[in-house]
């Protein structure tokens, strides 16, 4: 099979997009100091659209809120359905809205956090916009990335998205309820996982019923306190 890929320094816009990120990296060095400073523990949430990160998020909500002072930060393009989703399970939440763009980024992370009380919170779960490339290089100054994929996205969808792995500490596998339906073997997509990242904590779940929250909880580690 004939393949054809960019040579090195052959990517256009690369000095733009260099200073791009290398501006979004200082930013989100600040933001992790902030979240520092008032020991707010920050979680990053990625995933394409619809794996199920609103509704994983609501129920961690659910779950902590007894436990945690929680806020959330929701990103999507222009609107608040899963700000006002997640703010019905009992967070805090702002809205962040990208406009066009496929990824949150630390300046609009550092703008959200000015509108949140940090001394009154101990969590923040920040949901990127759903896509599994874009977000990959702009880090926001959270201390880990947990990202969603589910049954329905196929079973190729951990095998092709190597990068996005490797900066994460948890994967959920969700939708498991829908696994058969799919043909999808879940099994095969945590070793996938696995093979990509072996120290991954990989966690099945149903958000829809809240099944697989408790091991989440726990791989993120916030089952104590
Ligand atoms: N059957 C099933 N549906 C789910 C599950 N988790 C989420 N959903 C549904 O999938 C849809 C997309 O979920 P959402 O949380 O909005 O995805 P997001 O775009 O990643 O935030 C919603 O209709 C959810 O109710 C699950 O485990 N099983
Ligand atoms: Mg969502």
């Amino acid at each position: 099979m004939k393949i054809v890929k960019p040579g090195k320094n052959e990517t256009f816009d690369i000095e733009l997009e260099e200073d791009l990120l290398k501006q979004n990296r200082v930013l989100a060095e600040k933001n992790r100091i902030r979240f520092d400073q008032y020991h707010v523990h920050a979680i990053d949430v990625l995933g394409s659209i619809g794996s199920g990160k609103t509704t994983i998020i609501g129920q961690v909500v659910k779950e902590l809120k007894g436990r945690y002072r929680i806020a959330a930060i929701a990103g999507d393009l222009t609107t608040t359905i899963d700000a006002a989703r997640i703010q019905d399970k009992g967070a805090i939440v702002i809205q962040a809205n990208t406009g066009k763009e496929c990824h949150l980024d630390a300046n609009l992370v550092l703008k959200a956090l000015n509108e949140l009380n940090l001394e009154d919170l101990d969590l923040v779960l920040i949901e990127n916009v759903g896509n599994l490339i874009c977000p990959g290089e702009f880090p926001l100054g959270a201390h880990q990335r947990m990202v969603v994929v589910s049954t329905t996205e196929g079973p190729y969808m951990i095998v092709k998205h190597p990068y996005i792995l490797l900066e994460s500490s948890v994967l959920v596998i969700n939708k498991i309820d829908l696994a058969q339906a799919m043909e999808v073997d879940i099994h095969q997509l945590r070793e996938d996982a696995l093979n990509i990242k072996p120290d991954l904590k990989v966690v099945f779940a149903n958000g829809r019923r809240g099944e697989g929250i408790q091991d989440l909880i726990e791989a993120l580690n916030l089952s104590g306190e």
